[in-house]
């Protein structure tokens, strides 16, 4: 599985002619008993998706849903895109009295439960985009989990009125 990455993330993705197996990689580990046996987590990535970012704004938040139906709390713990330049964990924090973003070293999903990063909570804060994205382009995303190993995904980018 790591060496396909570099191919997959060189190859086609950039191009996004390349849709990512992200239901087939989650339905060949259902088939695996044997990963929770060793000690392995499974994560499951649900509704991903990109905040469009204002004309000229290389700067997006990403969103989506991390499960964990194992018996065993999991980290994420770095996230990569070819198309940014940096991608950081950031909380919602109140600092002086006021919402603020905090970048996280890590982001826990503990064991039989999910954690949501939404609109006003936890996200991904994607730096230095490579180029412009619009509503219908998809971003893909490598995420690297502790225990769960790397998982590629492909997260559309939705256009969202009002909260600003
Ligand atoms: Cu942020």
């Amino acid at each position: 599985m790591t060496r396909t990455i570099p191919m997959l993330l060189a190859g086609g993705l950039l191009l996004g002619t390349v849709q990512l197996p992200a239901n087939a990689v989650n339905a060949s580990a259902a088939e695996t008993p044997s990963a929770e046996t060793r000690g392995l987590t499974r994560i499951e990535v649900s509704d991903p998706w990109v905040r469009e970012a204002p004309p000229g704004i290389r700067l997006v938040a990403a969103y989506m849903v991390l499960a964990n139906p194992s018996g065993r709390t999991d980290r994420l713990v770095s996230v990569r895109s070819p198309l940014a330049g940096k991608i950081e964990i950031h909380r919602m924090i109140i600092r002086n009295g006021m919402m603020d973003m905090d970048a996280i070293p890590f982001l826990t999903i503990p064991a039989k439960g999910e954690v949501k990063l939404q609109p006003g909570g936890t996200h991904l804060m994607i730096y230095g985009l490579k180029r412009e994205l619009r509503a219908g382009d998809r971003l893909p995303l490598e995420l690297e989990f502790e225990h769960a190993g790397t998982r590629l995904i492909d997260a559309p980018v939705r256009k969202v009125m009002g909260k600003h």
